[in-house]
């Protein structure tokens, strides 16, 4: 049998050339949202991750509300937060790691939470209404209990 050779910048050009879906796009206006946002009126929502679970597993925010995702890792094992449609559907002023630095961003696919008391501090604003997916994508953690479901409202 004859061997299929694919050369990799093929399939590269090929996955770049994929057109662009609804939901993969990201909030395009961030930063005029986040700039004209009442920052005062920002509302803190925390999540726990734990062995193997993420605490609550459902979240509702509104749209047009800032807020500030507080992701607390507790537990003993690294854990990710990992959902790339819900990252494109909000305004993103900044990530906070620790207290210690600050990322400015357009948008992220997924953020990683270390073990033993991680935390990391996404400031959004939601705009895009929907029902959306988050995962850990560490071996087997999403069988055993690691998603949820953030709603956008
Ligand atoms: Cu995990």
């Amino acid at each position: 049998m004859r061997h299929l050779f694919i050369p990799a910048g093929l399939i590269l050009s090929a996955l770049c050339a994929a057109p662009v879906q609804a939901g993969d796009d990201f909030i395009r206006d961030g930063a005029e949202r986040v700039k004209a946002a009442d920052w005062k009126k920002m509302q803190t929502v925390t999540v726990t991750m734990t062995e193997h679970h993420y605490e609550p597993t459902e979240l509702r925010l509104k749209a047009g509300q800032p807020y500030k995702i507080e992701l607390k890792n507790l537990g003993d094992k690294d854990h990710y937060y990992t959902a790339p449609a819900f990252f494109r559907a909000v305004a993103w002023r900044k990530l906070m790691v620790n207290k210690q630095a600050e990322i400015k961003v357009d948008y992220v696919n997924a953020t990683e939470v270390l073990k033993k008391g991680g935390q990391l501090d996404l400031y959004v604003i939601p705009v895009t209404p929907g029902s959306y997916e988050v995962i850990c994508t560490i071996d087997d953690h999403r069988e055993k209990g690691m998603e949820g479901k953030i709603i956008i409202e």
